[in-house]
């Protein structure tokens, strides 16, 4: 019999710049699926009767244009991968990770504490999890507030989250101010 009979529809996702640029809630709603096809063209673009009749999707990688959609199609496919059960050892990573809470991710800092006289900040050496969560936090919201400020609008943040916004917020006023 016929597959559509056997299985749920899975998306069909086409791979151009014309199509909805692929962010966290994409690769998440792909992601719910247990099927995706991806179809990548070369050259010129897809003949319309596949957009028309055949794709449940179309997907842009970004504002500039490749010789195919296959680096797209491996883009998609890498991003939804990581969110299925399994892929990425623990399913906090995903979970805690930069897009899926709206914010860029904090600084990260491996070993040695001290490289060529650069140290690590001292609250991630001190063993104190509760401050190093909030330092996390803090420093997250900084680099959102000076990179991607367009982010915040629609991030979920605490009453004490929102506080550090508006003291960051003065600080870089200040900083941009102060003469010299
Ligand atoms: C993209 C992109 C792309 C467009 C494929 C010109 C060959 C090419 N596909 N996001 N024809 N950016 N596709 O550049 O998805």
């Amino acid at each position: 019999s016929a597959a559509s009979a056997e299985r749920p529809p899975c998306p069909v996702v086409l791979l151009t710049p014309q199509g909805r640029k692929l962010d966290h809630a994409l690769a998440a709603q792909l992601a719910a699926h247990d099927r995706l096809v991806l179809v990548a063209g070369r050259y010129e673009g897809f003949d319309e009767r596949i957009r028309a009749h055949l794709a449940t999707h179309e997907v842009s990688i970004g504002d500039y244009v490749l010789t195919g959609g296959e680096l797209p199609a491996l883009v998609v496919a890498d991003a939804v991968v990581r969110l299925r059960p399994g892929v990425v050892g623990l399913a906090t990573a995903t979970a805690t990770d930069s897009f899926a809470h709206g914010l860029l991710e904090h600084p990260h800092y491996t070993r040695p504490a001290d490289f060529r006289g650069w140290p690590v900040p001292e609250v991630l050496v001190s063993g104190h999890h509760a401050e190093v969560d909030r330092w996390r936090r803090r420093e997250s919201l900084r680099r959102t507030l000076a990179r991607r400020p367009d982010l915040l609008a629609s991030a979920d943040l605490t009453a004490e989250e929102r506080r550090w916004v508006a003291d960051l917020t003065r600080e870089s006023e200040a900083a941009t101010a102060r003469p010299g």
